[in-house]
């Protein structure tokens, strides 16, 4: 039988982006804030932010999350995030010199539990310097919470790597006024092979992080900001801008993919037997397919079943970051959901072209 791999990224094919490379060609602008990556920020913000706040481009999310968290944090020495997550969000608070402390989910949707978050904030007091909320696997945040955050000068950045096109036009973060940070790698919905986007209702926030994805750098070409070189080069905002001429496909087909997904758990009864899937979460433009095995089982056992089948899947995130070497000394809240869910994740396939038949296969197997 084929074999299913876990992702077949499509990246829009160079057919359709051979005309931004023309104009390329013809104004030998290449990269910084060049004319393709200005219409690729404009058009984004017209499209999904109906014109509210500001944008910036960068060359991927976690460049965006070191300036964003560098931009926004106050003296301090925690950022506070979840431990499911991947090792990009603490990894940023790291570079931009704060301890990661992190924060355990909630059974439901898998993000942060606020009211852990609410202790821990009386907790340490002046001591947090930011928070770092990730909208997991592209679900809806409590962002009225976040922004009663903000109004307590709590800055907020949210890692919403995996988020972008899962809302459509009416994206649920328009106007926030911390930074929310997308991912358009090639494995994401927005796909383009590396790069993200910072987006902002504030747009004062927006010019400053735009300044220092450019060395610091004032009008006069002074750097007088911390800065580094996080810029999206005019090659990348081509392949953007083809992707965006047919984002709305790309998403209607991740959609359906979640749809076909979820009716197949339906058919085999999967609940019934213990399986979950992520709760509050209605329409995403998947990047893979979450799903829970059965509590006192382990989802290791599952991806070798998938695999003896010639199905490819993974644990994001499993290991969660504090079993990893890299964060296991980091202060945390207890995190027994943390535990629980990140033993029992499974990432199931999905890519823009995968087919029915296939869905049901994955399902069938997980089933018998
Ligand atoms: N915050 C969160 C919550 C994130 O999930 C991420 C990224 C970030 C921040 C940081 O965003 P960026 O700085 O990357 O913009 C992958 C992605 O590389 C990573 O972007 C993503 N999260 C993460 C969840 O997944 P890996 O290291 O697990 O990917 P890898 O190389 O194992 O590839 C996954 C599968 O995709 C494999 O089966 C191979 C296949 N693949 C991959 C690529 C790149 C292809 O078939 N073609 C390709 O071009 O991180």
């Amino acid at each position: 039988m084929k074999e299913i791999p876990f992702l077949r990224p499509l990246v829009v094919l160079k057919e359709a982006y051979q005309g931004y490379l023309a104009e390329i060609d013809a104004t030998r602008m290449y990269s910084n804030n060049g004319p393709l990556n200005k219409r690729l920020e404009e058009r984004i913000l017209q499209e999904y932010f109906g014109n509210m706040g500001a944008d910036v481009t960068v060359n991927n999310a976690t460049t965006g999350l070191v300036l964003s968290i560098a931009q926004m944090k106050r003296p301090g020495k925690y950022a506070l995030m979840p431990s499911f997550t991947f090792a990009a969000t603490p990894l940023s608070a790291l570079w931009c010199g704060l301890e990661p402390y992190f924060i355990d989910i909630k059974p439901g949707d898998w993000c942060m539990d606020e009211e852990l978050l609410e202790e821990a904030l009386q907790l340490l007091g002046d001591d947090v310097a930011v928070v770092i909320p990730y909208a997991t696997f592209g679900t809806e945040l409590n962002l009225s919470y976040y922004e009663s955050l903000l109004h307590r000068n709590i800055p907020v950045v949210v890692d919403a790597a995996s988020s972008f096109g899962s809302t459509k036009e009416q994206h649920h973060l328009r106007g926030f006024g911390g930074a929310v940070v997308y991912s358009f790698h090639a494995t994401k919905s927005f796909g383009i092979g590396e790069g993200g986007l910072i987006y902002s209702g504030d747009t004062d926030l927006v010019r400053n992080l735009r300044q220092s994805s450019n060395f610091g750098f004032s009008e006069e070409r002074e750097s007088n900001k911390l800065g580094l070189n996080g810029k999206m080069s005019e090659y990348t905002a081509a392949i953007g801008l083809a992707t965006l001429d047919v984002f709305h496909e790309k998403i209607a087909n991740r959609e359906r993919v979640g749809e076909w997904y979820r009716k197949a758990v339906g058919k085999h009864k999967l609940s019934e037997a213990g399986w979950r899937v992520q709760e509050g979460i209605s329409k995403v433009a998947y990047q893979f397919f979450p799903i829970l095995c059965p509590p006192h089982h382990e989802n290791n056992h599952y991806i070798e079943k998938l695999l003896n089948s010639g199905i490819q899947a993974r644990t994001y995130f499993s290991p969660p970051c504090h079993r990893q070497k890299m964060f296991q000394h980091h202060p945390s809240t207890r995190l027994t959901v943390t535990e629980d869910i990140s033993r029992r994740i499974l990432s199931l396939p999905v890519w823009e072209d995968i087919k029915l038949h296939q869905i049901q296969r994955i399902v069938k197997c997980l089933a018998e």
